[in-house]
């Protein structure tokens, strides 16, 4: 049986679209993503430990302590194993036996209809140059995570990751696009007034609740985001780039951007909808 284990990463500055790219990922190869981001959030508005913690680096537009994040994510990480695998098939329980058990017999009159021949092995077997293989995908992106080296060696100790999408916006393009956002805190949902508005100003489209302007997208703190994250982050892109799992996107749209993410995530995964559904 081929076994793959995709994990993928999504890297990028404030307001680069890491959450907008990903939001497309999720709906078009059919998993939802992981954002660092937005697991603190959730954190402040529950005043968890963490959260009283991580709540005024944030506001100041901070990196939050490497111990406090990487527990946060080593933690969601850990919770999401069990979900996020993207099943063809799997050897592991009752009724995942039968289910393939029914694939094989199915495949093998398949087979037997169209080739004249029966299959002579499980499926999972090279049959003489003819390969059936189930792949068993598993898919974890994180975005925003790992931002220093301190977080890249501690998600190492738990996987390895097979790509990076490094997303490369210009400054100006981020600072604008920052104050025109808008957020449905519950869901974590973006919006932005000129790039993807709510159908009702103000209004999350599918729930009908108030949206909210994120505190550190106010000006101050988006500079200081944008300094530290470029701190930080660059002995992360250099690790990720000597590993050669690196890929690089820079523009200043991502729907120019977009495609290119599609087609390098599609020769991983297959796509549950197609790009333009986005
Ligand atoms: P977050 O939440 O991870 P940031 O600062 O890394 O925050 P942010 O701001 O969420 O990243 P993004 O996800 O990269 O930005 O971008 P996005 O939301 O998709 O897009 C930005 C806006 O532009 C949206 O309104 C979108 O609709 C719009 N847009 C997208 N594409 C286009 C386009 O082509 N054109 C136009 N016009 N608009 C577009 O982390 C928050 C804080 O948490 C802490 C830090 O303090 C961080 O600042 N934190 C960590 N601290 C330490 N270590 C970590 N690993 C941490 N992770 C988070
Ligand atoms: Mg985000």
């Amino acid at each position: 049986m081929a076994s793959k284990l995709l994990r993928a990463v999504v890297l990028g500055p404030p307001g680069s679209g890491k959450g907008t790219v990903c939001q497309r990922i999720a709906e078009s190869f059919g998993l939802q993503h992981l954002s660092s981001g937005h697991f603190l959030r959730e954190n402040i508005r529950a005043k968890s430990e963490v959260g009283v913690l991580a709540k005024q680096y944030l506001e100041q537009g901070l990196l939050v302590p490497d111990h406090v994040i990487t527990s946060v994510m080593m933690m969601e990480l850990e919770k999401k194993q069990s979900q996020h695998w993207l099943l063809d098939a799997t050897l592991s329980s009752i009724p995942t036996t039968t289910y393939i058990i029914l694939l094989w017999a199915s495949l093998t009159l398949i087979h037997l209809l169209v080739l004249g021949e029966s299959l002579p092995f499980f499926p999972f077997q090279n049959d003489g140059g003819k390969f059936y293989s189930i792949v068993w995908v598993r898919i974890s992106t994180a975005v925003g995570f790992p931002r220093t080296l301190v977080q890249a060696e501690a998600l190492d100790r738990i996987c390895d990751l097979d790509l990076v999408i490094n997303l490369n916006i210009p400054f100006e393009t981020l600072k604008d696009r920052l104050s025109a956002r808008w957020i449905h805190p519950a869901s974590g949902r973006v919006y932005n007034r000129e790039f993807n508005p709510p159908d009702v100003h103000g209004i999350d489209d599918i729930t009908g609740e108030p949206l909210i302007q994120r505190e550190d997208d106010k000006p101050d703190a988006v500079a200081a985001r944008l300094r530290k994250y470029k701190e930080a982050a660059k002995p992360v892109i250099e690790l990720y780039k000597s590993r050669g799992i690196l890929h690089s996107f820079s523009g200043t749209e991502t729907n120019k951007i977009w495609p290119y993410v599609y087609t390098l995530v599609s020769n991983k995964v297959r796509p549950v909808h197609s790009k333009e559904a986005n």
